[in-house]
């Protein structure tokens, strides 16, 4: 298969086979980021989704874990310290009093020494650090918290960032492809909810693919990105956007006029929905902020939005019922037309709101509706039945 070219922020250039690459978009960082948030610029994409208002807290009725799969995070940051995931079984004090976080022993037996907060797979060690910035970017879209007014938004109050690092681009392409497969069965061992992985490339792995797969047998979501190549989908792969699994939703970008950024990749057929991902102002390692475009920053919008929906309901939602919520009240768009299957963007207040004919807010009526409604009935809705036969 020819090699395909990737750029990077950096400016790397990497020959990819078999590679998973984070996705910067057009612009990568801005510089090294900027001490304080820029007005204005932060807002457009919460506001877009109609998420830039606190939400009833008492929605909120549970934590819900969205594993970020990317290059680490700032953990120090001040807007993301407070919202990172523990491992209940390496914190605390072992037989000996000594901290489970720093004793050098697997406390939960999970095969990982010391995980407290994730786990770093280019070194096999629990040093989260992201040197690159995406991570860090992604986690502060995914968590939501407005640092202009620092008041708290809507994406979200509950939700913990299970931070897991695959990328190093100073290893070979295949390892960071590895890295991601160990990441995405970590994920699921832990109780991940969600996945978010905001990372692609053009070639397919079939351990890839069953990784994806086990999770959606575990009911976990995985949100990924359409990637950012300018290339129709409907022709050419990405993957793991690509494959046909229920629990993949593949995530493209729109500006504020709703069209599809000319950096990103689209398919009527494969692509699912849009969010925003133009200069979008997030988290930059070094408590900074800064802007990034493409559908990285698309994909982290929708990772929150699930986490809230998972977050709402008195139970679990099976993959294919959060994307359900989104998909139903998602908001369609002349600009998108021949974009996605969809045609539309996400909207929180929409999303959050929907009662349809299946649920309220306590989760009952989708509890008793779900004993009597198998899967098949409701992928059958046209909808869900076209994002199950993308190729169709
Ligand atoms: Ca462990
Ligand atoms: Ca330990």
């Amino acid at each position: 298969m020819k090699p395909r070219t990737y750029i990077l922020p950096i400016a790397l250039i990497l020959f990819s086979v078999n590679t998973r690459t984070p996705l910067a978009g057009d612009r990568g960082l801005s510089n090294h980021g900027s001490p304080i948030p820029q007005k204005n610029d932060f807002n457009w994409g919460l506001e877009s989704i109609r998420a830039n208002k606190n939400l009833n807290q008492s929605q909120q009725q549970k934590e819900i874990i969205v594993a970020v799969i990317d290059t680490g995070v700032d953990k120090n940051h001040e807007y993301l310290k407070e919202a990172l995931w523990k491992n209940l079984g390496e914190v605390g004090k072992d037989h000996l009093g000594r901290d489970k976080e720093t004793n050098g022993i697997d406390d939960d037996q999970n095969g990982f020494v010391d995980d407290f907060q994730g786990w770093n797979f280019t070194e096999s060690n629990n040093d989260i650090t992201d040197y690159h910035g995406h991570g860090t970017h992604i986690a502060g879209i995914i968590s939501g918290r407005h640092p202009q007014n620092q008041i708290r938004t809507s994406l979200t109050t509950q939700t913990k960032l299970m931070v897991l690092k695959y990328y190093d681009p100073s290893k070979a392409s295949v390892e960071n492809l590895r890295n991601t497969i160990k990441a995405i069965h970590y994920a699921v061992k832990m109780g991940a909810h969600i996945i978010n992985y905001s990372s692609g490339g053009i070639e397919p792995s079939r351990l890839e693919q069953k990784a994806i797969e086990w999770a959606n047998r575990k009911n976990v979501l995985f949100v990924t990105a359409a990637g950012n190549e300018a290339s129709n989908l409907d022709e050419k792969g990405y993957y793991p956007a690509d494959y046909d699994l229920p629990n993949i939703l593949s995530v493209t970008a729109h500006d504020r006029r709703y069209r599809v950024l000319s950096s990103s990749n689209y398919g009527a057929k494969t692509v699912d929905i849009a969010a925003p991902g133009e200069n979008i102002l997030s988290c930059l390692p070094g408590s900074k902020y800064g802007l990034m475009t493409g559908t990285s920053q698309a994909t982290a919008f929708v990772s929150g939005l699930a986490a809230l929906i998972l977050a709402k309901y008195s139970r679990y939602l099976a993959p294919f019922e959060t994307k359900h919520y989104i998909l139903e009240s998602l908001k369609r768009e002349k600009a998108l037309m021949g974009k996605t299957k969809t045609e539309g963007r996400i909207e929180v207040l929409r999303a959050l709101s929907m009662r349809g004919s299946s649920a309220d807010s306590s989760g009952r009526g989708i509890d008793e509706q779900s004993q009597k409604i198998k899967e098949e009935k409701l992928m059958s809705l046209p909808l869900i039945k076209a994002l199950n036969n993308p190729f169709n």
